[in-house]
Parts: C-alpha cells; sequence; structure tokens
C-alpha cells in the first residue's frame, strides 16, 4: 500500500557493511566482501582501484599503460547504437500469448494450434516522430510490435495503434518521415506534427487523409499504453495444413477498454512526467497488474473481399467491423519488465518479414516494402548480421542455418558441413512436411509504376470515422486541426487543409476554417473518387463508445492535510482496490501529513510533483485550516482546475471548500463533484468515475483541446 511504502528499500541498495576506505584525496573507495564479487576488466582482470587512474606522480600525467581507464573509457565512447529513424522512443515489456481455441482449420501457425497453448513474447511499445529522448505524450501514432517466439521461429507482428497508414506505396515513407520530424535547417520542432514541412506534404498527399482524421483524433494521445489499441495494418493471409488461405486483420483489444487524454492535459504531462507512459507500464506490472490485450481476427476470404467498396491491399482503408466481426482467439499477458533497457528494449530488432508457417503476405505494397527494410535498417542499427543472435533476438526454437561468420558471432558451429547438398550425413537438411511454403498466389501483369485505380478513394473511410465519433470527440479533431494548423506559417497550406477537409465533412472543415479565421473558403480539393456519404457508422471506431465502464486499472490522486479524515481515506483505498484500481497520496510535504487518528500518512508525490494530470480522478481529503494553506499554493490550485478543466470526477470533504473556492471551480459545481464526508458517498465517488471523463462539463467549459 502505497501510504505504508518505505523510503529505502530501492532494490538493489544496500547499507552499511561494505568494506570502505576514504583514499588520500578524500575519495570513497568501496572493496569486495562476502556479499560482492570482485569488479573486473572485460578480460577479467581483477581490479584493485576504480576511482583513480595510474598517474606519474600524484599530481603527474595519465599513463597510457592504464588498461583499466582505457577499456573503461572505450567501451563508454561506444555505448550508443543508432537510434531507430523511426519509432525512436519506445518501452518493452516480457509476456505470453495464450490461445482460446484450436485455429488449426484455418492456420498451421503454431500459437493457434490448441487451446491454453502459451507463446512467449516480447513487445515493445513506441511513438513514431520523437526522437529517443522525446516526450512520451507527442500527438503521433503508437508502435504495436509484437515477436512471437514461436517453436518454428519468431513471426513479428510489427504493428501500430491505428488501422490505417498515411500513404499506399512504400517508395513514399522516406518523404513522410522527413517530412513529419524536425525539418532540417532548424532541427526542430521534435517530436510534433504541427508544422508546415508536414502539412504541406500532407496536403499534397490526399491518400493521407484517413490517417489524419486518426491522428488528429484522441488515439493519438492515450491515456496509457494499457488502454489502446493494436492493428496489424495490412491485410495478411493465414493458411491452413491443406494449404487453403484466409485472409486477415489483426487487431489487439485492450482488456481494460480504450482511453484517451485531453490535448491540454498532454501538453502539461510532456512537462510533468515525460515518461509518463513507460513509468505506467514498468509501474504496473511491476505491481502485478499486468496488462492484457485480446488478439481479435477479421477473417474472410478473396471472393468476400471483392465484394468491399474498397480494396483489402490499400493499407490506407480499414475493414469496418460492422462488415467483418473480430473473432478474439487469445490474449496477450505482457508480465516482465526487462532486466536491461539497452539490451532488450534497444536491441530488438522486429522485422515484418519474420512469419512462420501458417501466415503468408499479400501484395499490400506497404508491406512488400516493409520486407526490405526492417532487416536492412537492422543492419545499420545493430551493425552486423549476427544480430540474431542477440538474447532478446534469438528464436526459442532449435536454429539450425548455414549462415557462418560475419561480425559478432557468438555461437560456436561444429562440425565439417557449412554447405548443402554434402555427403557428410551430419544436417541440418530442409523439411518438407515442416518446412515455410509460400501460398502459391498467381500473379501476372505488366511490369509498370503505376498505383492501381482501386486506391483512388480517398475520402470517403476518412468520412466514416469523422461521422462515427461522438460529439466531443469530433470537437476534439476540430481542435487538433485548428491547433496543428495554427503552427503551421504558409497560409496557402493551412487552405489547402480546409480544401481536404470539404471534401471530409463541410461541417468539420467550417469548424476549422472558423477556428483559423480563414477569410475566404476555399473550394473543395479536387478529388480522383466523389466522397461516399452513404458509409454506415461504426461504433468501434470511437474511443467513448469502447470505454471500459469500470475504474479497474485507473488511479485517484488524494490530496490530503494534516487533520485529513483517515476513516475517508481508508475507505477510499478499499473501495479502489475492489475495484482493481488505487489511490496515490499527495501533500504539501514528501513526508506526508498526519491524519485525524493522528497517524502519520505517507505521501507518494509532493504537490509540486503530483498534479492531478497524473490521474484519472482526484479527492480532495482536507482539514479546515489545511485548505486554507494548501490554497495558497499555485500547485494546489492547479491540481484542482486541471482537474476540472480535464472533466474529471471531483471526491471532496466538506473541509476542502476553500481549495476549491480559490481554485475558482465552487461555483461550476455539477454532477461529477461528489461529497465525500461519509464512508457511504465514498462507494458512490467511486462508482461514478468508471465513466472517467464527465463529458456533460465540455460545453460549459469550452472544448478540451
Ligand atoms: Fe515501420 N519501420 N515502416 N511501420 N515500424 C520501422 O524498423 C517502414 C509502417 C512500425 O519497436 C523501422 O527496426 C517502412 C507501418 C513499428 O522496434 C524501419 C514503412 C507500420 C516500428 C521501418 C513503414 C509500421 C517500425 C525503423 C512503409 C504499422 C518499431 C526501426 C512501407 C503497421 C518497431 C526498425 C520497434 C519501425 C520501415 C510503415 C510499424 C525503418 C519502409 C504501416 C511498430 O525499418
Amino acid at each position: 500500500m502505497a501510504q505504508h511504502r518505505p523510503t529505502s528499500t530501492r532494490p538493489g541498495a544496500r547499507t552499511g557493511e561494505q568494506t570502505l576506505r576514504r583514499g588520500t584525496g578524500g575519495e570513497l573507495h568501496q572493496y569486495a566482501d562476502r556479499d560482492t564479487p570482485t569488479l573486473t576488466t572485460a578480460q577479467g582482470i581483477p581490479v584493485a582501484d576504480d576511482q583513480n587512474s595510474l598517474k606519474v606522480g600524484a599530481r603527474g600525467p595519465t599513463a597510457l599503460e592504464d588498461f583499466h581507464f582505457r577499456e573503461k573509457l572505450f567501451h563508454f565512447d561506444h555505448e550508443r547504437i543508432p537510434e531507430r529513424v523511426v519509432h525512436a522512443r519506445g518501452v518493452g515489456a516480457h509476456g505470453y500469448f495464450e490461445a482460446y481455441e484450436s485455429l488449426s482449420g484455418v492456420t498451421r501457425a503454431d500459437p493457434f494450434q490448441e487451446k491454453g497453448r502459451k507463446t512467449e513474447v516480447f513487445v515493445r511499445f513506441s511513438t513514431v516522430a520523437g526522437n529517443k529522448g522525446s516526450p512520451d505524450l507527442a500527438r503521433d501514432v503508437r508502435g504495436f510490435a509484437v515477436k512471437f517466439y514461436t517453436r518454428e521461429g519468431n513471426w513479428d507482428l510489427v504493428g501500430n495503434n491505428i488501422p490505417v497508414f498515411f500513404i499506399q506505396d512504400a517508395v513514399k515513407f522516406p518523404d513522410l518521415i522527413h517530412a513529419a520530424k524536425q525539418e532540417p535547417d532548424r532541427g526542430f520542432p521534435q517530436a510534433q506534427t504541427a508544422h508546415d514541412n508536414f502539412w504541406d506534404f500532407v496536403s499534397l498527399t490526399p491518400e493521407s487523409m484517413h490517417m489524419i482524421m486518426w491522428i488528429m483524433s484522441d488515439r493519438a494521445i492515450p491515456r496509457s499504453l494499457r488502454f489502446m489499441e493494436g492493428f496489424g495494418v495490412h491485410t495478411f493471409r493465414l493458411v491452413n495444413a491443406d494449404g487453403k488461405a484466409t485472409f486477415v486483420k489483426f487487431h489487439w483489444k485492450p482488456k481494460l477498454g480504450l482511453q484517451s487524454l485531453a490535448w491540454n492535459e498532454a501538453l502539461k504531462l510532456n512537462g510533468a512526467d515525460p515518461d509518463f507512459h513507460r513509468r505506467d507500464l514498468w509501474d504496473s506490472i511491476r505491481s502485478g497488474n499486468f496488462p492484457e490485450w485480446e488478439l481479435g481476427l477479421q477473417l474472410f476470404d478473396e471472393d468476400f473481399a471483392a465484394t468491399f467498396e474498397f480494396d483489402v491491399l490499400d493499407p490506407t482503408k480499414l475493414v469496418p467491423e460492422e462488415l467483418v466481426p473480430v473473432r478474439r482467439v487469445g490474449r496477450l499477458v505482457l508480465d516482465r519488465v526487462v532486466d536491461n533497457f539497452f539490451a532488450e528494449t534497444e536491441q530488438v530488432a522486429f522485422c515484418t518479414q519474420n512469419i512462420v508457417p501458417g501466415i503468408d503476405f499479400t501484395n499490400d505494397p506497404l508491406l512488400q516494402g516493409r520486407n526490405f527494410s526492417y532487416l536492412d535498417t537492422q543492419l545499420k542499427r545493430l551493425g552486423g548480421p549476427n544480430f540474431t543472435e542477440i538474447p532478446v533476438n534469438r528464436a526459442r526454437c532449435p536454429i539450425h542455418t548455414f549462415q557462418f561468420d560475419g561480425h559478432m558471432q557468438t555461437t560456436v558451429p561444429k562440425g565439417r558441413a557449412n554447405y548443402q547438398p554434402n555427403s557428410w550425413g551430419e544436417g541440418p537438411r530442409p523439411d518438407l512436411k515442416r518446412g515455410f511454403t509460400t501460398y502459391p498466389r498467381a500473379e501476372q501483369g505488366e511490369v509498370q509504376r503505376v498505383r492501381s485505380e482501386s486506391f483512388a478513394d480517398h475520402y470517403s473511410q476518412a468520412r466514416q470515422f469523422y461521422c462515427s465519433q461522438t460529439g466531443p470527440e469530433r470537437g476534439h479533431i476540430a481542435g487538433a486541426l485548428i491547433f496543428e494548423l495554427s503552427k503551421v506559417e504558409t497560409p496557402a497550406i493551412r487552405a489547402r487543409m480546409v480544401s481536404h477537409l470539404l471534401n471530409i465533412d463541410e461541417n468539420l472543415a467550417k469548424e476549422v476554417a472558423d477556428g483559423l479565421r480563414l477569410d475566404d473558403m476555399p473550394s473543395p480539393a479536387d478529388a480522383a473518387l466523389p466522397t461516399r456519404r452513404d458509409l454506415p457508422e461504426s461504433v468501434a471506431l470511437s474511443i467513448v463508445r469502447n470505454g471500459p465502464r469500470s475504474f479497474a486499472g485507473r488511479k485517484v490522486g488524494v490530496l490530503v492535510t494534516d487533520g485529513a479524515d483517515s476513516s475517508v481515506l481508508e475507505a477510499l483505498r478499499a473501495e479502489l482496490e475492489n475495484e482493481g484500481a488505487s489511490l496515490e497520496v499527495v501533500a504539501a510535504h514528501i513526508g506526508g501529513v498526519d491524519g485525524s487518528d493522528g497517524i502519520r500518512i505517507v505521501a507518494d508525490h509532493e504537490i509540486d510533483g503530483g498534479p492531478s494530470l497524473l490521474f484519472d480522478a482526484v479527492a480532495l481529503i482536507t482539514s479546515d485550516q489545511g485548505a486554507e494553506r494548501l490554497s495558497r499554493k499555485p500547485a494546489a490550485r492547479d491540481f484542482v482546475a486541471d482537474a476540472y478543466a480535464h472533466l474529471k470526477f471531483i471526491g471532496f470533504v466538506a473541509a476542502a471548500a476553500p481549495l476549491l473556492r480559490n481554485a475558482g471551480v465552487l461555483d461550476g459545481q455539477d454532477r461529477a463533484f461528489m461529497a465525500l464526508n461519509t464512508v457511504e458517498e465514498v462507494g458512490a465517488f467511486v462508482a461514478a468515475c468508471r465513466d472517467l471523463r464527465f463529458w456533460e462539463r465540455e460545453p460549459s467549459i469550452g472544448s478540451m483541446v
């Protein structure tokens, strides 16, 4: 329980015991003892002094023969590898996939062969545009890459949290990414699409409009990685033992439901805790609340695909769930944090071309291009062809290849045969039955550089997405467009974007034009095909309509002062535990406060470091005097005012009134302000929190964007 968390149990922290010595310059030397191993060089040579380099006299120059010093600096100088050219910022975790049923009728892929079969996985989540040190809450697509260590080799499902992509042909990927990343002359802005180059490129690339709707929606600012969906994006094939193929779209559905941030909340969170997402993942796994997703499959055959009004090879289109339902076939559980960030999260090498028997590609031109790019990029990042031997990348099944040698080969091959066929009888040899066979798809046509006409509808699904959102969600899309385009310095680019919006929805275009104060409404962009206005709403596309209706996995921030009613606090803690949720205590001092029963309540955050942004709902449990005193602190007033502006539920004891008043929200009280004076009222507060946000408040305070 957070309240009793001792402060001195940092894993690995040791107290006393070590043999210590102070050196002649006053520096501290710690020596190996019974419990600590001896420090060595990388060659295993025991080290006697790690505080001083070898010198000619105490004040003299450093001697070149100091091999420990030189090795230490040499290694340090080479500690970095090139960051990923995209998806540089990421966080990984270990876990497993467990099949709910046998899918052997549909695929021979190993993880799906029997109910209950578990397959080890490694997952890495990421943002796309920002560099490695960029903040977690950038408005961006999130990568959702899963490496399945199957018994027939590694299968990498390298997906995103958005089911469509910006472009239709991999040859445009470098242009897209150049335009999205910081501009080349100035080196900024970092981790943001709110600049001229990005909007210039996408407004000249109408195929990106569907994706633009998604990244301007709250999908691009998830509250937690645990509360977002994942998608394989491309259409793949599943192939059964008889060679029969079925088209498939992969989905990851979070067990805890969908939830996103408000843009204003995301902006502030980037300052308050730039590691918000990676910390959340780390904390939840370490506390035993293992994040979980269900794997969903949309299965359909080629004949059915031919009836769709779009091309299933076009990655800017999705298959609405109403058209092909998502069948949930297993669960992904992340139950182990990494031991070492670099060795695992940084060195993991996902490759879309890693598929196993039972899974196959389609001709989606983006997928075809990715199948080259991922292997190529690993060579640059990991420095040689043997990156497959790094523990996080190494298949868990037996590996027998004739691919020997190369930089950093770490295994020691045995025997004489390094080619085949050979006469040595040593193997390995291909296996006709188990071996991967490509689905024999019929291909014909002229070799030409051309885009298929079936890819030409750029607006219909963008409109369908927009029309499927709730009112507040539509408002956020408009607000995000206004925010981003207001950072664009060139008026013609702003107007060009609005001309595309006219092809999506006139009201959206008008709202954005008004928000930008465009004097003249442009004409609609020239469209290759007219927008279809008859596509039905798809409930699955909204976040709010797919909320959890539970507060499980969420967190309440409780602002306390001396004299706080301990019984209310304890009742709230118990009620939240029942719900599968938790609370953290925020106080004026990290040492905590004395509760009404005289017992010390230890704080998890000092108020300046514990803004309400970190929490899904807040509670104010103060004494009269404490509330008066706290409300003189700007951070305490912001705690309340931000919670209000971000539509959070606010529980409070009567004594907290001065804080509400000074935060400017005393008169704005609505149904989401809930009394917490008695233990009974606590239950009602936690039940209300299941709505996550009080959307009814938004019209009265203005959009959260
Ligand atoms: Fe990637 N992408 N991508 N991408 N991508 C990379 O590979 C690329 C695309 C995705 O956590 C790179 O190892 C091309 C779609 C994720 O390590 C690189 C194209 C989707 C990750 C690359 C795409 C993705 C990457 C950079 C257009 C969603 C992070 C580092 C044809 C389905 C994986 C690396 C991790 C990473 C190329 C488009 C997802 C350069 C050429 C579409 C989740 O190879």
